[in-house]
C-alpha cells in the first residue's frame, strides 16, 4: 500500500517508517514532487494536521497523511502544545525550545506533561482521525540525545529516565506517536 506522509520533518519519517508493517510505503513529499513549504496556521492539532493532508491532497489527488504533534504541560495551561515546534521562535529549534521549557518550569513542582500526536488520513477523499497520547514528566535537566525536540527532557510515566537515553525500541512502543498510528492501522485491517 502506498501512502504520501506530508510532513519535513525526517524524525517522524523514521519513526513512522519504523511503526508500520512491511507492506506500508510511504511517499515522501519530494517523491510526490511537493517541495513548498505547507502551511499549519491553525491552533488545534486536528485542523493543522488537515491543513497539511488537504495541501497535499489537493495537489496530487493520491492519498495521504499528515501528523500535527506536540507537548502539552499541566503547568502551562497546556502549552506550547501545537506551537511545540514555534515555542522559542522560528525556524524549530530543538535545543531553543527545550531550553525554554526548562526555564518556564524552574522552580515549578508540578512536572506533568504529555506529548501528543494527531493524524489527518485523507483516504479515498475522505479524512480521518487518529490521536495518540504518551503521559509523564519534564525533567529538571537534559539528559541523553536520542530522539528529536523535547525528548531528551521527557520522562515517560513508568521510567526514570528521559527518552533521550532510553533505548528507541521503548519509545516505539509506549509513544504518542505510536498510538495514533496503531489506530491508523485498525481503520487500515479491512482494507487490505
Ligand atoms: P511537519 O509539520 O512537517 O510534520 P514539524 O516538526 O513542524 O513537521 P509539528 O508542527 O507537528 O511538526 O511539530 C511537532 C513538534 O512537537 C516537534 O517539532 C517537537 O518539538 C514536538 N514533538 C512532537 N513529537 C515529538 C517527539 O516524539 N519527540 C520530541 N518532540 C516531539
Amino acid at each position: 500500500m502506498k501512502i504520501v506522509f506530508a510532513t519535513n520533518n525526517q524524525h517522524k519519517i523514521k519513526e513512522v517508517q519504523e511503526l508500520l508493517p512491511a507492506h506500508f510505503s510511504i511517499i515522501t513529499l519530494a517523491e510526490a514532487g511537493i517541495f513548498e513549504e505547507i502551511p499549519e496556521p491553525f491552533d488545534t492539532f486536528e485542523a493543522n494536521a488537515q491543513s497539511k493532508a488537504l495541501f497535499v491532497y489537493e495537489k496530487t489527488g493520491l492519498n495521504c497523511f499528515a501528523e500535527d504533534s506536540g507537548i502539552c504541560v499541566a503547568a502551562l495551561n497546556g502549552a506550547p502544545g501545537v506551537f511545540s515546534a514555534r515555542f522559542a521562535g522560528t525556524p524549530c529549534h530543538d535545543e531553543n525550545n527545550l531550553q525554554l521549557l526548562l526555564s518556564k518550569l524552574k522552580n515549578e513542582e508540578n512536572r506533568n506533561a504529555y506529548y501528543n500526536a494527531t493524524i489527518a488520513l485523507i483516504w479515498e477523499g475522505e479524512t480521518h482521525y487518529f490521536s495518540g497520547q504518551c503521559h509523564g514528566q519534564i525533567a529538571l535537566e537534559k539528559s541523553g540525545n536520542k530522539g528529536f525536540g523535547y525528548d531528551p527532557i521527557f520522562i515517560p510515566e513508568g521510567h526514570q529516565a528521559t527518552f533521550g537515553e532510553l533505548p528507541e525500541s521503548i519509545k516505539a512502543q509506549i509513544s504518542h506517536r505510536k498510538k495514533a498510528i496503531e489506530k491508523m492501522l485498525v481503520f487500515f485491517q479491512d482494507k487490505d
